[in-house]
């Protein structure tokens, strides 16, 4: 099956985290965020990958190359982000004539749900949510869709649009749709003219993530980093260190699964409760402590006294003294100076903020602690109210304490 993967778009609201990257190349436990649909997509039959870049192509090209893992791609460059169906247009004169899917490059898909999606014919995958007013929904009658509606203060069912597609071949020919009210081409419209002319099935999903804002990327990384764990991690309480690709000291103490790559280090007096993952390179300890569902990227380094909990850090970040990281995302290189403390909880026990495109927004999450963009730099006693964004190379100064995003 030819598949179009989108991974054209800005990542606006992913901001500073998409600064220097391409959204869809954010870490996701061991891969950039795109690596697992299209990974999701060569498992369930795709037998080429069109890959539609735009912002920041470059090192979505460098990942996937000419081919990855035995399957052809093809880079369509999409020049001005006009929307989905454009995307798609783009993508179009390099089609066969033969039915193709459409998958969204920045969301999590079950295995399952995208398997049936792939078989038999024209379908839109589906999940079911409890409040739908703030997504595409799908009218749906037996097993057919009927239609398509977004944002509707009257839903007519709970299940919205996921974001895959699978099209028949002449869905090539119904691409031009004209810009909708907020002034993109949508491939909702397109789904439009489909269900019009054949049938389309719903295909529920059992589990989708949408990663639009950073806390979907720790949400990203607990769906992945807990699924690699458990299939490739050693759990053991006597930390046999023969069962790790990496160098775990005899004296460090692992719980739940935890994945500590080749090339990694994991020193004396640590404890590490899982599930986690040590990414080569990285260094933890000694007398450090990580629990929740944490990532240590490559090359990055948890020194002494550090406590990190359910955060992910990004390559070559570096938290090496007595310092506190929860529920938090630090960019490529971040610099924690000593006794640099995060506060993940509010005392009125509300659910955190977080500026996204210049506006305060609920996480939705009671545990919530901040954002650093790439090559931020904390003074030694910096602490940092939950909720707080560091743009990309930004510092505070020693004994700061940081209530703004800065
Ligand atoms: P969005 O999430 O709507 O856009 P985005 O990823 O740029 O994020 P933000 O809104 O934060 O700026 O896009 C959904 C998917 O479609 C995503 O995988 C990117 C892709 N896309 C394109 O490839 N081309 C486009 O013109 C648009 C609008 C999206």
């Amino acid at each position: 099956m030819q598949t179009v993967v989108l991974a054209a778009g800005k990542g606006t609201r992913m901001r500073p985290l998409t600064d220097r990257r391409p959204k869809p190349m954010v870490p996701v436990a061991n891969r950039p965020l795109v690596a697992h649909t299209v990974d999701a997509a060569v498992e369930a039959g795709a037998s080429w990958i069109f890959l539609v870049v735009g912002y920041e192509a470059e090192p979505i090209r460098e990942y996937f190359g000419e081919t990855y893992a035995g399957v052809p791609i093809t880079y369509v460059r999409q020049t001005e982000r006009l929307g989905t169906a454009d995307a798609v247009r783009a993508a179009s004169a390099s089609l066969d004539d033969a039915p193709f899917v459409v998958l969204n490059g920045d969301a999590l898909f079950d295995q399952d749900g995208l398997d049936e999606l792939f078989d038999g014919g024209p379908a839109i995958a589906s999940v079911r949510v409890d409040d739908p007013t703030q997504y595409g929904v799908l009218d749906v009658d037996d097993d057919t869709v009927t239609g398509i509606v977004e944002k509707p203060a009257d839903p007519p069912s709970n299940l919205i649009n996921a974001g895959a597609y699978h099209f028949p071949a002449a869905a090539r020919e119904w691409l031009d749709v004209p810009k909708s009210e907020r002034g993109e081409h949508e491939l909702t419209d397109v789904v439009e003219h489909t269900i019009d002319r054949v049938d389309v099935r719903p295909v529920p999903l059992s589990r989708w993530l949408d990663v639009g804002r950073p806390w979907e990327l720790l949400e990203a990384n607990e769906w992945k980093i807990a699924e690699l764990a458990d299939r490739n991690g050693s759990s053991t309480d006597n930390t046999s260190a023969e069962s790790f690709d990496g160098t775990v000291s005899d004296d460090a103490t692992i719980r739940g699964p935890v994945v500590v790559e080749s090339g990694a280090t994991v020193r004396e007096g640590v404890a590490i409760e899982g599930p986690a993952l040590i990414r080569s390179g990285a260094t933890v300890g000694p007398n450090a402590y990580i629990r929740g569902t944490t990532l240590v990227g490559q090359d990055a380094s948890v020194g002494h006294a550090v406590e990190v909990k359910n955060s992910v850090l990004m390559a070559g970040a570096a938290v090496n003294h007595l310092s506190y990281v929860g529920d938090s995302i630090l960019g490529r290189d971040v610099n924690f100076g000593a006794g640099s403390v995060v506060a993940n909880l509010r005392h009125d026990d509300d659910p955190v903020e977080l500026t996204v495109k210049g506006e305060r927004v609920s996480t939705g999450r009671r545990k919530f602690g901040v954002v650093l963009g790439d090559d931020a730099k904390t003074g030694i006693d910096t602490n940092l109210n939950a909720g707080v964004t560091l743009s990309t190379g930004a510092t505070t100064k020693p004994g700061e304490s940081v209530t703004r995003d800065r």
